[in-house]
C-alpha cells in the first residue's frame, strides 16, 4: 500500500499538465476510472474500475495495460460531500472463471438485493460478463460460478425502466472482443480489430442489448444488436470515428426519452443518441462530452436532488492512461430535448 501511495505522490508532483480542470478528482487515495453512479437507499453510489500500478504494464491495442485486480465502490451522501471509499468489493481472486481484467462495472438493486455486474476474461481469455451478488450496496459481493450466459464483450450498464424492466447493454470494439462476435451472437476468434475494421463504409459495430430476467443474474432473452442511425435513418458507418460506437454504453431517461450515451474511443468523445424505446433504433444527436485528458473517455448519468450529474474520468492525477481519476459534474438537458456540451478542460 505504502508503495502505491508513494507513486501516486510521485505522479501528483510532476508537474504534468498546465491543463486547467473544471473539477477535482473525487478520490485520490487509489486510481478509480468508469465510473456508474446509482442512488440506492438515497446516497450517491459509485462502481468505478480500480486502476493499479504495475511494475511492468504491457501496452497494446487489446487493452492490457489495464490489469485490474478488484473492485471498491465509492458512497457519498451529495455532490461535493466527503467520498467514502469501501473496502475491496471483489476481488478477482473469489471470481472461479476469470482469469484476468476486471474492466467497468455496473451494478443495480432489485428487492434489497444489489447486483454487480463485471467484465473479465475467462480461462481462454475471452471477455464475458460476470455477476455477483450482496446485501448491501458497498458489498462485499459473492461471485456466482460461472458468467452470465449468453454474454460476451465488456462494459455492462443495467438500466432500470420505469416499468421494473431491467436490460443490460453491453459492449466494447478493439480489446473489449465485441468485433469477434456477429449479430447472431456467434463467435469468431479473429484477434483485434484494426482502426478501420478494413471496411470504413459498412455499418459500425452496434452496441448489444438484454432484458434480465426476474432473478437478475441471467438474461431473458438473445443479445441483440442496438441500432444507431443518423437523422436521415442512415446506419452510422465504421469509418465515421467521431460518431460510431467505440465502448461504454450508459442509458438515462426523461421525459419519455431513452438517451444512448457512448464512446467513441480513438477520437475520445462521449457522444449521445434517442429513441422512444429502450431497444431503439437511436438517432445521433451530439456530443455530451468533449475528449478527456488520457486515452479512455466513460461515463455515466445520474439525477440527483432533480439535478443531472455527469461522473467521467480522466488522468489528472497520473498523466497515465491506465491510472485514471473520477470525477463528477452537472450536465444540463436543453428544452428541445438536447444535451449541452460538456468540456472538462478548459485551456
Ligand atoms: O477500464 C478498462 C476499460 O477502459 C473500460 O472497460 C473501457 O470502457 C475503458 O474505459
Amino acid at each position: 500500500m505504502k508503495k502505491i501511495v508513494l507513486t501516486m505522490i510521485f505522479f501528483a508532483t510532476l508537474g504534468y499538465s498546465q491543463k486547467k480542470f473544471i473539477n477535482e478528482p473525487l478520490v485520490s487515495e487509489i486510481f478509480t476510472a468508469d465510473p456508474s453512479a446509482h442512488i440506492f437507499n438515497g446516497k450517491i453510489y459509485v462502481y468505478p474500475s480500480h486502476d493499479i500500478v504495475e511494475e511492468n504494464p504491457k501496452y497494446d491495442d487489446c487493452g492490457s495495460q489495464y490489469a485490474m485486480r478488484d473492485y471498491r465502490v465509492l458512497s457519498m451522501d451529495y455532490i461535493g460531500g466527503p467520498v467514502t471509499i469501501h473496502d475491496v468489493a471483489l476481488d478477482l481472486d473469489d471470481v472461479p472463471w476469470a482469469k484476468r481484467q476486471f474492466w467497468a462495472p455496473d451494478a443495480a438493486e432489485k428487492d434489497g438485493k444489489y447486483y454487480l455486474y463485471f467484465p473479465t476474461k475467462d480461462k481462454q481469455d475471452i471477455f464475458k460478463i460476470g455477476v455477483a451478488v450482496a446485501d448491501k450496496p458497498e458489498g462485499p459481493f459473492k461471485s456466482k460460478k460461472t458468467p452470465i450466459e449468453g454474454s460476451y464483450s465488456m462494459d455492462p450498464s443495467v438500466f432500470k425502466d420505469d416499468d421494473g424492466k431491467y436490460y443490460m447493454y453491453l459492449g466494447g470494439i478493439w480489446g473489449g472482443q465485441l468485433q469477434r462476435w456477429d449479430e447472431n451472437n456467434q463467435y469468431t476468434p479473429s484477434g483485434c480489430e484494426t482502426q478501420d475494421n478494413g471496411m470504413p463504409n459498412s455499418p459500425a459495430i452496434s452496441p448489444r442489448i438484454a432484458l434480465m430476467s426476474d432473478d437478475m443474474v441471467s438474461f431473458a432473452e438473445d443479445l441483440k444488436p442496438v441500432r444507431i442511425i443518423d437523422k436521415d435513418g442512415n446506419p452510422i458507418l465504421t469509418k465515421d470515428h467521431d460518431r460510431r460506437f467505440f465502448e461504454a454504453a450508459w442509458i438515462h431517461k426523461k421525459d419519455g426519452v431513452y438517451y444512448l450515451s457512448y464512446s467513441t474511443g480513438n477520437t475520445h468523445y462521449i457522444v449521445y443518441a434517442t429513441s422512444d424505446n429502450p431497444y431503439g433504433p437511436f438517432v445521433y444527436q451530439g456530443v455530451l462530452n468533449n475528449p478527456v485528458q488520457g486515452w479512455t473517455n466513460h461515463h455515466s448519468t445520474l439525477k440527483f436532488n432533480d439535478k443531472w450529474y455527469f461522473f467521467y474520468h480522466d488522468t489528472q492525477i497520473s498523466g497515465k492512461d491506465f491510472l485514471r481519476n473520477v470525477k463528477v459534474t452537472e450536465m444540463f438537458h436543453n428544452e428541445d430535448g438536447t444535451i449541452e456540451t460538456i468540456n472538462t478542460i478548459i485551456d
